[in-house]
Formats: structure tokens, sequence, C-alpha cells
């Protein structure tokens, strides 16, 4: 069995992370799609809802396997047995920090760090800016699955 991760936090999932988990999926037996917790980030939707919509969203594909976890993503990896963490890169802007996680993160256990190049219809897309223009009310539908644009929507109207 071929396994890799997807790692992220997925506050909520967009059609970026949507696209390279697809791609994912195809390279590898099991893609594990990982949302790690981060206690000191207070995020818009909670851990088990940004799970809901993520299995919700990567159904269709039957190989995604969706689950949170708090610690290190090596341990993650160590755990499961994966040996590759899959990540987008988006810009130059990405770089320096992907490649500064991916050798800490292989000078922890050993695991391997591949970069799929961003779909450029997603290059600047990211969950933060989404909220942001969403809550000042632009249209972000074309950068979320429809599922996570209602549940967006949704969730700034009870503010
Ligand atoms: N196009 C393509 N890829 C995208 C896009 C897009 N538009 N948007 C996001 N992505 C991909 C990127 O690969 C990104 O890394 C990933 O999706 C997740 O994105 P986010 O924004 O949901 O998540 P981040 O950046 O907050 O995730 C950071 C991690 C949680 C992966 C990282 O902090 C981590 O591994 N934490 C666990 C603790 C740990 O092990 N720390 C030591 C690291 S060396």
């Amino acid at each position: 069995m071929r396994r890799a991760v997807c790692p992220g936090s997925f506050d909520p999932i967009t059609n970026g992370h949507l696209d390279i988990i697809a791609r994912a999926s195809k390279l590898y037996d099991v893609v594990h799609v990982a949302v790690m917790i981060n206690q000191s980030k207070k995020g818009l939707f909670t851990i088990e809802e940004r799970i809901a919509l993520i299995r919700e969203v990567t159904a269709e594909f039957g190989n995604v396997e969706v689950e949170a976890f708090h610690g290190l993503l090596v341990d993650f990896c160590k755990q499961r047995d994966i040996p590759a963490i899959v990540k987008g890169l988006r810009a130059v802007s990405d770089f320096d920090y992907e490649l500064q996680m991916a050798q800490m993160n292989n000078g922890l256990s050993g695991v391997e760090t591949l970069f799929v190049p961003t779909n450029p219809t997603y290059s600047f897309l990211s969950s933060s800016l989404v909220k942001e223009v969403a809550t000042w009310g632009g249209d972000v539908s074309h950068l979320l699955p429809a599922v996570v644009h209602s549940a967006l929507m949704a969730r700034l109207g009870e503010r």
C-alpha cells in the first residue's frame, strides 16, 4: 500500500486544498488528510466541522481518510507507516517555509515531502483570505466547494 499525507489546518478546505488532495489520490493508494490541531489558533470552524466538510468533498475519490491529530506531523506519519507528505506550492513566498518544514521533518524521521505545483487558478487562494473576503461581503463561491461555501455563509451569518 503506498500511503501519503496531506496535512493542514483546513479552516475551511478550499478548492486549492481539494485540487492537491485529488491529485495525490491519483498517485497513492491511500491519502490521509491530517487536520493538525493548533491550540494557539482559534479557528472559524471546529476540528469536527472541518473533518466533516473534508469527508464530504473527498468522498468521491474513494481512497481518502480524514482525521485530526495533535502533535508533530512526523509522529502522525510514524504511527501510520506513511513515508510521504504531499504539499501544494502556491508561489515563491511559500517556498522558504515549506523547505524548512520539509528539511526539519526529513531530519526528524526520514519522511519525504513532495511538492505539487498549485493549479494556477488557485495560486492566490488561502483559507484566511477567503474568510476575510467573505466577512466583508465579497463573493468567494467560486473558490470553495458548494457545501463549504454554504457552511461559511451560515457561520458568518451567525456572528
Ligand atoms: N494551492 C495549492 N496548495 C494549497 C493551497 C492552494 N491554493 N492552499 C493550501 N495549500 C496546501 C499547502 O500545501 C499547505 O501547506 C496545505 O495545503 C495546508 O494549508 P493550510 O493553510 O490549511 O494549513 P497550514 O499552512 O496552517 O498547515 C501547516 C501545518 C499544519 C501543515 C504545519 O504547521 C504542521 O505540520 N504542523 C504540525 C506540527 C509540526 O509537525 N510542526 C513541525 C513542522 S516542521
